[in-house]
C-alpha cells in the first residue's frame, strides 16, 4: 500500500492519518491491498490465466478512474438550471415542458442534482424507447447519426468548465440533460430523430453534410409554431439562456421549415443563429423530412426491426 508524505500529517506532537472529510474524499480512498490478487497470487484460479487477468484489469481499472461526480459540479449546475428553468414556461414548446415536469418529479432533475445516466435512459424507454449511451465527446456526424437509427442517444457525462458556465463549445451533461432528453420523451420528435438516423445509414459524406445540417436546423435550433406563439424545441436553444432568448426575439430571420432550404443553409457553431426554421408542428416536420428522404439516392433501402434492434438492408430492385 503506497501512501503519500502529505497523507500523514502532523498537530501538535500527535501524528494522524489522512481521512476523508466528504464523499468526494472516498476518490482518494482507492488503495488495494496486494492479497488474493490474480496477478500477484499464485494460489489464485486465474493466476495463469491471461485472458482472465486482462479482462480483471480493464474492469479495475474502471473502478481506479472512478470519480464521485456531484460535487464539483452542483455549483455551475445550479445556476444554469435555475437561470434557464425561469425562462421554459414561456419559450419551451409544450411537448418540452410536459417532458420536464416529469423529470423533475421522477427522474432526479433539480438544480442540486445530476441525474444519473442510467435513471433518465430508463424514463426515456418507457416514454419512446430511446436509450442513452455514454460518449467521451463530439462524435462524428456520421457516427453519431448513425444511433440515432436505433434509438440512441450518445450522450456526454462531463461539464463545463466553471469558468464559462452559460456557455459550452461542445455538448457536456448540461446541454444533453436540459437540451436534448426533454424532447426525446416525445413519441413523434423520436421517431423523427429516429428517421434522421435511418436516412443516414450508408449514406454518401455530401448527403451525411446535408442531413447534419438539417439536424442542426432541427434538432439544435428548431422552433414551432405552438397556440399562435413560437417557441423553441431545439436542443442547442432550450440549453443556452443567451440564444433561447435571441431565438424569439425580433433580431433573427425566421423561416418556414422547409428540409431542401434547410439542408443546405450555412450555419453558425460561433455564435448565436442569425436564421431559424419554425415548423408548423413535429407531425408535419416529419411528414416533410419524409418526403425529403425519399429524394436521397442510396443503392439499397433499410427497414427498422424493432424486435431485435437491428436494420434489415433490402437490395433495390
Ligand atoms: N457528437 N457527442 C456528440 N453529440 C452531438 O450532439 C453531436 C456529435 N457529433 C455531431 C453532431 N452532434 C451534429 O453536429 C451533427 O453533425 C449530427
Ligand atoms: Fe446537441
Amino acid at each position: 500500500v503506497k501512501r503519500n508524505a502529505e497523507d500523514v500529517k502532523t498537530t501538535k506532537e500527535i501524528k494522524f492519518h489522512w481521512f476523508p472529510k466528504k464523499i468526494a474524499d472516498l476518490d482518494r480512498c482507492h488503495h488495494l491491498v496486494t492479497k488474493f490478487d490474480p496477478d500477484l497470487d499464485q494460489d489464485h484460479p486465474g493466476f495463469t490465466d491471461p485472458v482472465y487477468r486482462q479482462r480483471r484489469k480493464m474492469i479495475g481499472d474502471i473502478a481506479f478512474g472512478y470519480k464521485h461526480f456531484y460535487s464539483v459540479s452542483s455549483l455551475i449546475r445550479r445556476e444554469v438550471y435555475s437561470t434557464l428553468r425561469d425562462l421554459y414556461s414561456t419559450h419551451a414548446c409544450s411537448e418540452y415542458l410536459e417532458a420536464f415536469r416529469l423529470l423533475e418529479r421522477h427522474c432526479g432533475y433539480s438544480p442540486d442534482n445530476i441525474p444519473q445516466l442510467e435513471d433518465v435512459s430508463c424514463f426515456l424507454r418507457e416514454r419512446t424507447g430511446f436509450l442513452l449511451r455514454p460518449v467521451a465527446g463530439l462524435l462524428s456526424a456520421r457516427d453519431f447519426l448513425a444511433s440515432l437509427a436505433f434509438r440512441v442517444f450518445q450522450c456526454t457525462q462531463y461539464i463545463r468548465h466553471a469558468s464559462s458556465p452559460m456557455h459550452s463549445p461542445e455538448p457536456d451533461c448540461v446541454h444533453e440533460l436540459l437540451g436534448h432528453v426533454p424532447m426525446l420523451a416525445d413519441r413523434t420528435f423520436a421517431q423523427f430523430s429516429q428517421n434522421l438516423g435511418l436516412a443516414s445509414l450508408g449514406a454518401s459524406d455530401k448527403d451525411i453534410e446535408k442531413l447534419s445540417t438539417l439536424y442542426w436546423f432541427t434538432v439544435e435550433y428548431g422552433l414551432c409554431k405552438q397556440n399562435g406563439e413560437v417557441r423553441a424545441y431545439g436542443a442547442g436553444l432550450l440549453s443556452s439562456y443567451g440564444e433561447l432568448v435571441h431565438s424569439l426575439s425580433d433580431e433573427p430571420e425566421v423561416r418556414e421549415f422547409d428540409p431542401e432550404t434547410a439542408a443546405v443553409q450555412p450555419y453558425q457553431d460561433q455564435d448565436y443563429q442569425p436564421v431559424y426554421f419554425v415548423s408548423e408542428s413535429f407531425s408535419d416536420a416529419k411528414e416533410k423530412f419524409r418526403a425529403y428522404v425519399a429524394g436521397i439516392k442510396r443503392p439499397f433501402s433499410v427497414k427498422y426491426d424493432p424486435y431485435t434492434s437491428s436494420v434489415e438492408v433490402l437490395d433495390n430492385p
